[in-house]
């Protein structure tokens, strides 16, 4: 255990200031504060924090495009157990932890769900004490900082490393590595007759990684996230013909060429749902998975692991298709530079790899084109096309129809399906909600579930309770504490035991003063950026995710609407309407038209209703502005109701509904993702279930069925607020009315609104007249918080650890 003593933490504290500033502490910025801090707990850390764990049992290496990790002062001093301490030391040098704590970088290297969900990963791995580490990409800017400007987003470069560094890494340039783009490969025979394959030609890139510390919640484990950043090579990699040739380049060729280095690590794509197959990106992706999967074969060399021990050894995690070249790398090497043969290392490889898949959605399917593969990664085309070639005669040979062989191809079209490769070339492949896990085998993967359901596998996601409830709402944290005692932080299946709880008035009461505590620190904020007064009494309505046709923020804002007619229609009447304040949280990727235009539309619909005095401040609409995690953090804890209605089959899991549900808020769902395990633990009458069941919108996407323009003509309010998209109802809504008004009659509303908002209008009237029977309300959002245990991530780690990685490739099973 690494422990801490006050008196030395201030001296050490001072030391370092002088140290890293020359300065006093009087004169320290609040970053330079946070600088300081941060170096002092590595110091503390430093011993733990060393790769000796690493080959003593299986180490685990997730590799992921994406890492959203969120500001880490607080979750570290957390699972350090180092928190009040330094709290106080603090407070005797005169300064605040929670000033330092906001004034901490936010790292964006992530655009949300798969994102997040990484994050949480590592801090579960770490605290169930197991060696698991990421590989990523350091980017240099992550996801772009959000702005309104007159209702629209308007996106600022996310400029995260602006003393270009951040005090939690640790760069070490001994361990940097050359990646190869492009150039010519070479077949000799050599003197004994075996093939050696050489690289010629290519284009070198460095990699030069970053490690951030991961810290496990009270054990001794420190593991490591590893970012990879490019640069042109600083030095010469053993016989790199290239680069000496590079060295002679003109002043011109020398900066096109740092620039094509340099490039690679610059900036995180800002989609989450579309694929575009942009070069830059193959170039990413390639980039972060040869670092890694070369640091791993490094590692492994240096603890004497034998490649036929590797399996054992390591398992390595694909996070969705985008590291899918983990597969091909690490076939390079084990044939190309360990000089094994295709089938002795096919065997290896697939008994290393596992993959989850995060969506059905077509669009979001990797595919990229052979060309481009060819040209860049020439040795990867290669081996993609064995692996492709072997595959297809296997599925010959049963006597497939050409028809199946072809959807079930690696390689057709042209193209090259990476899902395919994944699900190929892996002994597990995972959903991430059971209705998702579902989906994939019944009819997304079905050809492949036929053909090797044993490797198909659920796993629900989950959510790193620590931050999510420990770190950002601790007046609840502590009241679960005094009512259950402390098992439960690292067991979160003892938060059942609040259930004997549900009857105490006293404890009801204390739930709600929390909530009206955080909902009073959420709308000082509010009031702070968006200059927007909101009522802590009203119910706090939140939807907060990235902005998407299929999540249905229309369908939220179509029904405020809808309520604002209804206060407008009886505005003598003074309708005894609960006061309710909408909360909105997303962005759009800068491409995607249909989803800027929805933004628009409910920030010009947010100054409508929150300028009109009849309103009466009866309800209230606000984007907030810049989601993400620092964000979701004060967002969170203050929610009554969490709006989770996508329509059914499209949300693969979701993951802040389990933040909500761990936090007390109520949910109001579909019957969609990770909604049907919050269904499973507390039951439809602990939550607002409404909408079009799976079967329903599979049935209408087979067979048809669905008019959206019978139901506009039918339905007199439905058309009412559908018109008043393009009829200048709404001030400063302009042509992206019309484009929405397109959307969801002329294209037949894909995304089925206009069939679900009767029934989400009910379920939100179902909501507000619950909110007065705060007795009622209180003993749901009690049972809600009671039976969330099951979505901590080290329940969902646990899992992946038992049935994945260290069970490993199930052999018998697989000859069968
Ligand atoms: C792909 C190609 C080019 C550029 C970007 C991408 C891309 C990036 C992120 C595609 C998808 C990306 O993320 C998808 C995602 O976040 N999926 C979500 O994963 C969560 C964790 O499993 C689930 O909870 C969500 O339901 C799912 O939408």
């Amino acid at each position: 255990m690494i422990t801490i003593n006050k008196k030395r933490f201030k001296e050490h504290f001072r030391r370092k200031m002088n140290n890293l500033y020359a300065q006093t502490l009087e004169e320290a910025s609040n970053e330079e504060l946070f600088n300081v801090l941060c170096y002092v707990i590595k110091d503390m850390i430093s011993k733990d924090w060393e790769g000796s764990r690493i080959y003593q049992e299986k180490a685990v290496f997730y590799f992921s495009i994406e890492f959203l990790l969120g500001r880490q002062l607080k979750s570290n001093l957390l699972n350090l157990g180092f928190e009040d301490t330094i709290r106080q030391g603090l407070n005797e040098l005169g300064i605040d932890l929670d000033e330092i704590v906001e004034s901490e970088p936010d790292p964006a290297l992530g655009n949300g769900g798969l994102g997040r969900l990484a994050a949480c990963f590592l801090d579960s791995m770490a605290s169930v004490g197991i060696s698991g580490h990421g590989y990523g990409i350091r980017y240099k800017y992550g996801l772009f900082e959000q702005k309104f400007v007159n209702n629209s987003q308007v996106e600022v470069p996310d400029n995260w490393l602006i003393n270009s560094s951040y005090s939690w890494e640790t760069v070490r340039p001994n361990r940097a590595l050359l990646v190869k783009y492009e150039g010519k490969i070479n077949m000799e025979k050599d003197d004994e007759d075996n093939l050696k394959v050489t690289h010629k030609d290519y284009i070198p890139v460095m990699a030069m990684p970053y490690d951030i510390p991961i810290i496990g919640y009270g054990n001794e484990c420190i593991n490591t996230l590893r970012i990879w950043k490019s640069e042109i090579p600083t030095r010469d990699f053993g016989k790199s013909s290239s680069y000496a040739k590079n060295q002679a380049a003109s002043y011109e060729d020398a900066l096109k060429y740092k620039y094509y280095a340099e490039e690679i690590s610059q900036t995180l794509y800002p989609n989450d749902s579309n694929y575009a197959g942009q070069l830059l990106r193959l170039k990413q992706e390639y980039f972060f998975v040869s670092a890694g999967i070369q640091d791993i074969f490094r590692k492994c060399r240096r603890y004497k692991i034998t490649t036929q021990d590797l399996p054992n050894k390591i398992a390595i995690h694909i996070n969705d298709t985008h590291p899918a070249l983990c597969i091909p790398e690490m076939m390079r090497i084990l044939l190309d530079e360990e000089g094994l043969s295709w089938d002795e290392s096919w065997n290896i490889t697939i008994k290393v790899m596992s993959y989850t898949n995060h969506t059905i959605l077509c669009e979001a399917m990797e595919r990229w084109s052979e060309d481009i593969m060819k040209k860049l990664l020439p040795r990867m085309y290669m081996i993609i096309e064995e692996i492709n070639k072997r595959y297809v005669n296997d599925l010959r040979k049963k006597g497939y129809s050409e028809e199946k062989v072809k959807r079930m191809a690696i390689m057709y079209d042209g193209e090259i399906r990476m899902a395919n490769l994944c699900i190929v070339s892996s002994y597990s492949i995972n959903g991430v909600a059971q209705l998702h896990t579902k989906l994939l085998k019944e009819e997304v993967l079905n050809d492949f579930y036929e053909e090797e359901s044993y490797k198909f596998n659920n796993k629900t996601n989950g959510i790193a309770h620590r931050r999510w409830l420990i770190s950002s709402n601790p007046e609840l944290a502590n009241l679960i504490t005094k009512l259950i005692g402390n098992k439960w932080i690292k067991d979160t299946s003892h938060l059942k035991e609040l259930e004997k709880f549900v009857d105490d008035e006293n404890v009801l009461n204390r739930l709600e003063e929390i909530k009206f505590n955080n909902k009073v620190k959420l709308a000082n904020y509010i009031k702070e950026n968006n200059n927007i007064t909101i009522d802590p009494n009203s119910i706090f309505d939140v939807q907060v995710k990235r902005l998407h046709a299929y999540k249905r923020q229309l369908m939220n804002i179509l029904h405020v609407l809808c309520l604002y007619h209804e206060i407008l229609d009886n505005v003598d009447l003074e309708l005894d309407i609960q006061p309710r304040t909408f909360i909105f949280g997303a962005k759009a990727a800068p491409g995607y038209y249909l989803a800027k235009c929805i933004i628009k539309l409910i920030n010009c619909v947010a100054n409508l209703v929150n300028n009109d005095p009849r309103v009466k401040g009866k309800i209230k609409v606000v984007f907030i502005e810049n989601y993400g995690v620092s964000l979701a953090e004060k967002i969170i804890p203050a929610a009554n109701v969490s709006e989770q209605i996508s329509t059914t089959t499209k949300e693969a899991s979701g993951t802040s509904n389990m933040k909500f549900m761990m936090n007390g808020a109520l949910t109001l769902a579909t019957l969609d993702g990770a909604n049907v395990e919050i269904y499973q633990q507390v039951g439809k009458e602990n939550m607002f279930l409404f909408g079009l069941s799976a079967k329903q919108v599979l049935d209408y996407n087979k067979y048809g069925g669905y008019s959206s323009k019978d139901l506009y003509h039918s339905n007199k309010l439905l058309k009412r607020v559908v018109d008043d998209l393009v009829n200048g109802f709404i001030p400063g809504l302009g042509k992206e009315g019309r484009e929405i008004y397109d959307a969801l009659i002329t294209y037949n509303d894909e995304y089925f609104v206009l069939r679900d908002i009767d029934e989400y209008a009910d379920a939100q009237q179902r909501i507000s007249n619950l909110y007065k029977d705060k007795i009622k309300w209180n003993k749901m959002s009690l049972i809600n918080i009671a039976n969330s245990g099951i979505f901590s991530s080290d329940r969902t780690i646990n899992e992946y650890i038992e049935d994945i990685w260290f069970k490993g490739c199930d052999e018998d099973v697989q000859n069968n």
